[in-house]
């Protein structure tokens, strides 16, 4: 990448951050690209499959019927499944099987983008209104804005979801168009001014999908098959929207109700129209292995893109957690840096990320949701498979957690974290 354009990129993350408010010397430190883009080169714990399996077995005592996690690196896989993937049947959780990834969708929507600005056929930081004429009330907003969740759209699932199970069933057999789900969010305020300020919202997503729609001139489901499924040969994995079902071997997932002790809502059909390319896609363990490896390793972008797709801000003041193009980074307590995605549709929980080399791998699925607690638990692997085995007590006094971040204690799920705004 010519030192120009990395220095823009470098100026324009530091720039991000200071418009969002949100700078400590912690989080300043860690939102240069030059720390996104290193791999931790030396120490490569092995991974602690006892605490994979010991986090899986909390998501269940939260709440989750089964869970399963699955490792690659460059000794091998090894995948750990608990409990069932389906409660009627008592089918045994399968670590093979398929789930609902809800918004790793994200990541796949994000590089079939990215690959069309490679192709010269948009800008990155052009507005949104160049391509899709007079959609956004605001010329502003630009493409980059949409991908880093900084546009100001605001999201309208929180509103669909305000009551969980009413508004699951009032949109499990729907079927919306873009331009529906945007007008539910033009209908609320903007959250912020263009680029200021991250804030997470499904709408960002809607209108990517509307603009790799308008640029191929084919269904999104066309453009991630052709530029990232088949390519990669993710024979578990598919854009589903408006079938309701998952064919093939797949785990049920199940809703938990607002109200104490009410019985899990099976949720496992559904059309999922309310996410389309920010969460519809259906994968399992394995394939979602492959495709964080190999965006890592390049195979889906080339470096300079790459570099852009993993320059973050941070998401909350944690210190830990930064939201780059479609892609989240999590630094865990061990100092290793994991980029990917996290995803919540109704009744699944699912985590897929790989270090920046590309050279490990950890995808982990619960079969509930709405219960926080399970999906924080479930985010336990990522510390036991990138971290390995925690020291003896007695050493944890130097272990190289970040400051007033405990190796021990784990951060809440995302949708659970209070994120500065
Ligand atoms: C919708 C509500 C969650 C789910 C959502 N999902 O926005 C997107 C996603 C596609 O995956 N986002 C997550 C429901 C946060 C991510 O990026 O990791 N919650 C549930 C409620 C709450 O209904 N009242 O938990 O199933």
């Amino acid at each position: 990448m010519p030192l120009s354009s990395h220095r823009r990129l470098t100026v324009s993350a530091a720039l991000i951050a200071a418009l969002a408010g949100a700078l400590t010397p912690v989080t300043t430190a860690s939102a240069a690209p030059t720390a996104s883009a290193a791999p931790a080169a030396t120490r490569t714990p092995a991974p602690d499959m006892a605490g994979v399996v010991a986090a899986l077995e909390s998501a269940m005592a939260n709440g989750a019927p089964g869970a399963m996690a699955r490792y690659s690196g460059p000794d091998g896989t090894r995948a750990r499944a608990v409990g069932v993937r389906d409660r009627e049947s008592g089918a045994a959780m399968d670590t093979r099987a398929r789930f609902r990834i809800g918004s790793v969708s994200k990541t796949f929507s994000s590089v079939v983008l990215l690959q069309l600005v490679e192709e010269g056929r948009l800008k990155l930081d052009a507005p949104v209104n160049r391509y899709l004429e007079g959609l956004l009330p605001d010329d502003r907003i630009t493409v980059r804005h949409l991908l880093t969740h900084r546009s100001g759209l605001a999201d309208y699932t929180d509103a669909m979801f305000d009551q969980t199970v009413p508004g699951f069933e009032a949109v499990r057999n729907r079927v919306f168009s873009y331009r529906e789900l945007l007008d539910l969010s033009l209908a609320e305020p903007r959250t912020t001014e263009p680029g200021a300020a991250y804030k997470y919202s499904n709408a960002n997503f809607v209108v990517v999908g509307m603009l790799i729609e308008k640029l191929t001139g084919r269904p999104v489901a066309d453009a991630y098959q052709r530029r990232v499924i088949k390519p990669l040969g993710l024979r578990d994995t598919a854009y589903v929207h408006p079938d309701t079902r998952i064919k093939g071997t797949h785990v049920r997932g199940y809703l938990h109700p607002d109200e104490a002790g009410a019985p899990l809502v099976d949720s496992t059909e559904q059309t999922v129209s309310w996410a389309q390319s920010a969460g519809a896609v259906i994968s399992n363990t394995a394939d979602l292995n492959t495709f964080t490896g190999a965006l890592m390793r390049g195979r889906l972008l080339s470096p300079a893109t790459l570099e852009a797709m993993t320059t973050v801000t941070p998401t909350d003041a944690t210190g830990t957690r930064f939201y780059g193009l479609g892609l989240r980074r999590y630094d865990l307590s061990c100092g290793t840096q994991v980029y990917g995605h996290t995803g919540t549709v109704q009744g699944f929980y699912t985590y897929a990320f790989s270090t920046r080399d590309g050279r490990r791998s950890l995808s982990a699925l619960a079969n509930t949701s709405n219960r926080g607690s399970a999906n924080t638990a479930l985010g336990g692997t990522l510390e036991a498979a990138f971290c390995g085995k925690k020291p003896a007590p007695a050493s944890t006094a130097r272990s190289t957690a970040p400051s007033g971040v405990s190796a021990d204690a784990p951060l809440p799920a995302e949708r659970d974290l209070p994120e500065r705004h």
